[in-house]
């Protein structure tokens, strides 16, 4: 009996919460309402996006399931959970979000291919497991490598799924060697999301998670590790989750002229609000979240009243009772959301705009014509809501 096994059909799907917004059935591709978002700092397990490319996955037996470490290292090693676990356990604190988030909004402006997704392809957990830096170095790797002496440069992560893309062939994406050995870039194996053992739709029964990065690099259900000397060639790699200016399209792309997305850009979205709102006139609590890759700090976030004429400060916060600060001598989740709130007095039907500034002053671009790019990733706009006045009968 093999260890874990990719189905070829959709027969043998986990579970799933009714409340999630469901983008595409087969394969399995969701996200929950807005509101339900950013009721709390760490997203429910139930609540968060579940984002794959083919049938999900299934342990048959965790005592025989392994990921084999191989490549331009001396000698490969077959790591069993039990290896996993008898490292020092690290939890870390990070937002995962998908680079098409907010996709169907840019496909208004102009079409784009790909699974349209609302505001909500993103979600904060509790990630438990190993470092890919402890891990690495029981094959001999030390902390901090940039080469191997035979000149492994990158770590490449397969899954076993089967995906259309790859012809039916698993998953598989890539980091620099150097950040899978750096302890501060807090790369891990999780075997655990929220406390609990990760469930089948999030990877289960290990998968990578790199913090800071768009969600397409952290594979789930992890099959094999390979130190390879150029970055990984497969499709998610090369011909997708790339970003390519306006002027390119489907009759123009040549998908070599640029390097496979990492860190994702400064992101904020409204989630009190859904793109239309009939309310009465009155105050209004204007809730969502703000994230940023790479480490950095959500140094503000800018709310507007009437469409960007002018604009208010709002509150920030990750956890109660501490003050958030965008700073990594602080003690905030460098690698996690901060949610805001700002309330606000209605009068007249008008456009609520939010936008969240970095801790390097990156700031979201006004508008999505700039920012548009055929495969519709990485939407960071300002966010816009229309609310529309309902007056009470005369
Ligand atoms: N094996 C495998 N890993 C994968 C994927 C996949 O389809 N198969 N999807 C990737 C993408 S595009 C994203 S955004 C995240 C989603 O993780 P989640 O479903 O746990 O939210 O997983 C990534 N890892
Ligand atoms: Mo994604």
């Amino acid at each position: 009996m093999p260890g874990l096994i990719a189905p070829s059909d959709y027969s043998r799907e986990p579970p799933r919460h009714p409340c999630l917004k469901i983008n595409a059935k087969e394969p399995f591709n969701a996200e929950p309402p807005r509101a339900a978002l950013v009721a709390s700092y760490v997203t429910p397990v139930d609540y968060f996006y579940k984002r794959n490319h083919g049938p999900i996955p299934i342990v048959e037996d965790i005592e025989r399931y392994s990921v084999i470490i191989t490549g331009l290292i001396d000698n490969s090693k077959d790591i069993f959970m039990k290896d996993i676990w008898s490292l020092p356990k690290h939890t870390v604190t990070a937002t995962l979000q998908c680079a098409g988030n907010r996709r169907t909004a840019m496909s208004k402006t102009r079409k784009v291919r790909g699974v349209g997704w609302d505001v909500s392809a993103l979600g904060n957990a509790v990630w438990g497991g190993a470092k890919l830096a402890d891990v690495l170095e029981l094959v001999g790797i030390p902390k901090l490598t940039k080469s191997t002496p035979s000149g492994g440069k990158h770590v490449e992560f397969v899954s076993i799924d089967k995906c259309k893309e790859e012809n039916g062939g698993p998953y598989k994406a890539s980091i620099p060697l150097i950040q899978a050995t750096n302890p501060e870039a807090d790369v891990l194996l999780a075997y655990e999301m929220n406390g609990e053992p990760l469930n089948r739709d999030h990877g289960y029964p290990l998968r990578v998670v790199v913090p800071g990065v768009i969600g397409a690099r952290s594979v789930k259900w992890l099959d094999s590790i390979n130190i390879i000397a150029e970055e990984c060639q497969g499709f998610f790699m090369q011909k997708d989750y790339k970003m390519f200016p306006p002027t390119v399209d489907w009759d123009n792309i040549n998908w070599s002229t640029r390097k496979p997305q990492m860190d994702f850009p400064v992101q904020s979205a409204i989630c009190s609000l859904e793109d239309v709102n009939h309310i009465k006139p009155g105050k209004i609590t204007i809730k969502g979240y703000a994230v940023s890759g790479g480490g950095r700090g959500i140094e503000r976030v800018d709310v507007s009243i009437d469409g960007g004429k002018t604009w208010v400060e709002a509150l920030r916060y990750q956890k109660p009772g501490v003050p958030y600060i965008a700073d990594i001598e602080a003690n905030s989740d460098k690698w996690a959301w901060v949610l805001f709130e700002a309330e606000a007095e209605i009068c007249q039907s008008t456009e609520i705009v939010a936008k969240a500034v970095d801790s390097a002053a990156n700031i979201q671009p006004e508008n999505v014509e700039v920012i548009w790019n055929l495969r519709g990733i990485l939407n960071t706009s300002w966010h816009r809501v229309d609310v529309r006045l309902t007056h009470s009968s005369m």
